[in-house]
């Protein structure tokens, strides 16, 4: 089994809180982070993501006050060192396949902290060889259909498209307004493969996204699907998006009635001054977290 080295507990998700920890071995859940910053075309800073929800997450309560479950309980939470995002895009997705093939092996559900989206396909990998007939929901502003974009297959623009690349794969994405006119053509040309709650007009409910996810889930969260009034510190801040608490409806729901295995939570870029986004983020980390090892 890969040797992975993990953060000393002071220094991890939930900081001291995360009193019980004793090993990745025995952890049930695992934070990886991953500051993957090499295709962004706008806002800079994400490389930066990881590190500033870690910080945050040390003034998250882990009571989680609407599950009645105390995060910081045995057996806790690990975190890995940040993975090594020296090399090209495909050498990190590359290694962020490993290393979560070896959590889903040892039976831990694993959430990883970008970093740029173009890190989702090498974790959906190692799911999908794990989890035949995998989802992905995708919560984000854009599509990310594109084929390629400037001049990068593996561009943070490409990252549902580069997961589409397994034939056996479909990606279900909520919250999207914003793709160009080759990707609404994809789309509509793979009704199979691709279905998308757009986020004008909110005409659907959590139940009705959760009608369109069958088998096992690969849970992608682009902080930029959230309203950029929340959430600001993101490469492209989208208006438009969705909200606190559609957002917690959405994905309590998916990890009561779905087997969700590994998420991610990308996109962050954090602004110097202005903390409220790496709280969300962290807080929004913590509720996966809570979701995923208390909704059976
Ligand atoms: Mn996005």
């Amino acid at each position: 089994m890969l040797h992975l080295d993990c953060l000393p507990a002071e220094q991890g998700f939930l900081g001291d809180e995360n009193r019980h920890l004793s090993g990745l071995d025995s952890a049930r859940a695992v934070v990886v982070p991953c500051p993957l910053e090499a295709s962004v075309c706008y806002g800079a800073g994400t490389a930066r993501g990881p590190q500033a929800i870690l910080e945050a997450s040390h003034q998250v309560e882990t009571w989680d006050e609407e599950l009645g479950v105390d995060l910081g309980d045995s057996p806790g939470i690990a975190t890995l060192e940040a993975l090594e995002v020296r090399g090209s895009i495909s050498e990190v997705q590359e290694r962020l396949t490993r290393t979560l093939g070896s959590l889903l092996d040892r039976g831990a559900f694993p959430l990883i902290l970008g970093g740029e989206h173009s890190l989702t396909p090498g974790a959906v990998r190692a799911a999908s060889q794990r989890f035949p007939g995998l989802t992905v929901l995708q919560i984000d502003a854009h599509a990310d259909l594109r084929d390629g974009y400037q001049g990068h297959a593996d561009s943070h623009a490409s990252a549902m498209r580069r997961c589409l690349d397994d034939p056996s794969l479909r990606v279900v994405g909520v919250g999207i307004r914003s793709m160009s006119a080759a990707e609404a053509c994809f789309a509509a040309q793979n009704p199979d493969r691709v279905r998308h709650f757009l986020a004008r007009g909110r005409r659907w409910t959590a139940r009705e996204v959760l009608a369109a996810v069958s088998g096992p889930v690969y849970l992608s969260v682009d902080l930029d699907g959230l309203d950029c009034s929340l959430l600001p510190a993101t490469g492209t801040p989208e208006p438009g998006g969705l909200f606190w608490e559609e957002t917690l409806d959405l994905l309590r729901a998916l990890f009561q009635e779905r087997k969700v295995v590994a998420a991610d939570l990308v996109e962050l870029a954090p602004i110097p001054g202005q903390p409220a986004s790496d709280y969300l983020a962290a807080r929004l980390a913590s509720k996966i977290l809570a979701y995923a090892l208390h909704s059976a």
